[in-house]
């Protein structure tokens, strides 16, 4: 009897799942874009996407946010970034995630500001940012932290007097340009890419290689759920059969 009781809630465990969104994506980004796919003709300081300009930095460190993320091996041709499908850029990005703290890392810094530019998330309390710094000045390459953030949030980057906000239309200068950029080799893994501009649009290379950070985020809980479900289901029928002989 206890044996049914337990398959019977595993079963109610495996439909509730499958009832659920199970190809929910990572990270859900609530804009007005979408995932495009990129190709190599997009991509080498082309402009073709809105961060993929001629970056001004030194001989060797010339590389765009794009241009540096294939070239050191994190994406291949192929990936994706969040937009139009014109190239163009979403100017207001906030993120929802499953519960749980998210990892970042930093990448790099190409930028005469890396010692001094602040980057964190935020969340809105009656539509005012309220900001939760995450790298401070001398934070660099390699840096890491965990957070566990409000969804929906979003993040910023502070430099030489101005924020920035992937809500572009609160950035404190450039106000409605978007500084920030994401990519991913697949929108339903659970690892992405964020690119920033520190500089307004109007007076800057556009190269969005100012602070890249990779952005690990928990799997969706249905699919683990899931997986728990159905090892309960599997427990229960091999102790049942055990029992019946
Ligand atoms: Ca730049
Ligand atoms: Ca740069």
């Amino acid at each position: 009897m206890r044996a049914v009781y337990s398959i019977s809630v595993s079963l109610f465990l495996v439909l509730l799942c499958l009832a659920l969104p199970l190809h929910a994506d990572p990270i859900d980004i609530i804009g007005s874009g979408g995932w495009q796919t990129t190709n190599s003709g997009q991509i080498g300081g082309s402009g073709g996407l809105y961060f993929d300009n001629p970056s001004g930095d030194p001989p060797g460190l010339d590389l765009n946010l794009a241009e540096y993320l294939f070239s050191e091996g994190y994406l291949s041709f192929n990936a994706f970034y969040w937009g139009d499908a014109s190239g163009g850029f979403d100017s207001s990005m906030l993120f929802n995630v499953p519960s749980g703290s998210i990892t970042l890392t930093i990448l790099t810094e190409i930028a005469s500001q890396k010692n001094n530019n602040v980057f964190g998330w935020f969340e809105l309390s009656g539509g005012i940012p309220v900001l939760h710094p995450l790298f401070l000045g001398p934070d660099g390459a390699g840096a890491t932290v965990q957070f566990a953030p409000t969804s929906p949030f979003g993040f910023y980057l502070s430099s030489q007097g101005d924020t920035f906000y992937s809500v572009a239309s609160l950035s404190t200068s450039d106000t409605g340009f978007q500084h920030f950029a994401v990519m991913t080799g697949n929108p339903g893994s659970s690892t992405f890419y964020l690119g920033v501009e520190d500089s307004i649009s109007t007076a800057s290379d556009r190269d969005f290689n100012d602070f890249v950070v990779k952005v690990t985020v928990p799997e969706p809980a249905t699919l683990v759920l899931l997986l728990v479900a159905l090892a309960t289901v599997s427990f229960g029928t091999r102790r049942s059969w055990a029992r019946n002989t």
